[in-house]
């Protein structure tokens, strides 16, 4: 079988590094994108030993830079059989009123539009070969809204609408599209919205979370399916989760 090439955006940490390490487990060649460059580069180490890597260090709200970074891909890395839109992240909890345009910026720019960017630069490879997989990583903040979640909701409720979106279009050209989404996931999503703030420390504590490597063997078995099956949409939680606000805690 040929080796499979994926293209994972935010794969610095959470959710993206740990699909990278399973997808290298199972031999996928990998490039690896986000920001924070000494974190690709020990990635890129780690799991060289086990499959080959290419690194991309671009800021997905940069539409040339992710075009370009796309475009510089070397001929060995060239050819995307699996893209991975995972980058994002919640910045702030606020209720509506008193929400910050820069995170309202950040978020719409990033989890929304950066998906597009990235896609835009991928997408005419698949059709043109007429094959294709690409996961867009939502939330299961994209299937309901919860207090204070106003603006992440509505990013993720958009990831879900151009995965749908994207999952019509390009039906006649047999690339498969799918939407991961999981509830509440240890990563450092929690350290981000809150800024670094103490508010963080409590959002994980007193149940067990999903962490980064449960999504990412769900995403390696949606990669791995038959040629006929398509994993359109799952949603994900812990078992101490049942909807956004629910959450059985033993403290
Ligand atoms: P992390 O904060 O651990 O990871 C976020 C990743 O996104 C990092 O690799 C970061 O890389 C990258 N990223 C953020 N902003 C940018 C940017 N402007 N340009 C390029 N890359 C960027 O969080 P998670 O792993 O939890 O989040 C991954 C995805 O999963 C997100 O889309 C999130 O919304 C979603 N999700 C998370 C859940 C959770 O509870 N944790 C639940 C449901 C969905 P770098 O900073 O190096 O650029
Ligand atoms: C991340 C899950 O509930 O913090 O998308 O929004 S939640």
């Amino acid at each position: 079988m040929m080796t499979k090439t994926a293209f994972i955006t935010g794969a610095t940490s959470g959710i993206g590094e740990a699909t990278a390490y399973e997808f290298a487990k199972h031999g996928i060649k990998l490039v690896l994108c986000g920001r924070r460059l000494h974190r690709l580069k020990t990635i890129q180490d780690a799991l060289s030993r086990l499959t080959d890597v290419h690194i991309l260090n671009f800021d997905v709200r940069n539409r040339q830079a992710t075009l370009d970074a796309i475009t510089s891909l070397p001929k060995d890395f060239s050819k995307i059989d699996i893209l991975i839109n995972n980058a994002g992240n919640a910045h702030g909890l606020d209720p509506i009123q008193d929400g910050s345009l820069d995170d309202w910026d950040a978020m719409m720019d990033i989890n929304v539009k950066g998906l597009l960017y990235v896609s835009k630069g991928i997408i005419p490879q698949m059709t043109e070969r007429k094959s294709g997989h690409i996961i867009n990583i939502g939330s299961s903040a994209g299937k309901e809204v919860y207090p204070k979640g106003n603006v992440y909701c509505g990013s993720k409720h958009a990831v879900l609408a151009i995965t749908e979106g994207m999952r019509v279009d390009l039906n006649p050209f047999g690339i498969k599209v799918s939407a991961i989404n999981p509830g509440l996931v240890e990563t450092e999503f929690s350290k981000v919205r809150f800024k670094g703030g103490k508010e963080a420390d409590g959002v994980y504590t007193g149940f067990k979370a999903l962490q980064a490597k449960d999504v990412a063997e769900v995403i390696h078995f949606a990669v791995t399916r038959p040629a006929h099956v398509n994993i359109a949409d799952v949603l994900m939680f812990c078992t101490a989760q049942a909807n956004s606000v629910t959450v059985k805690k033993t403290v």
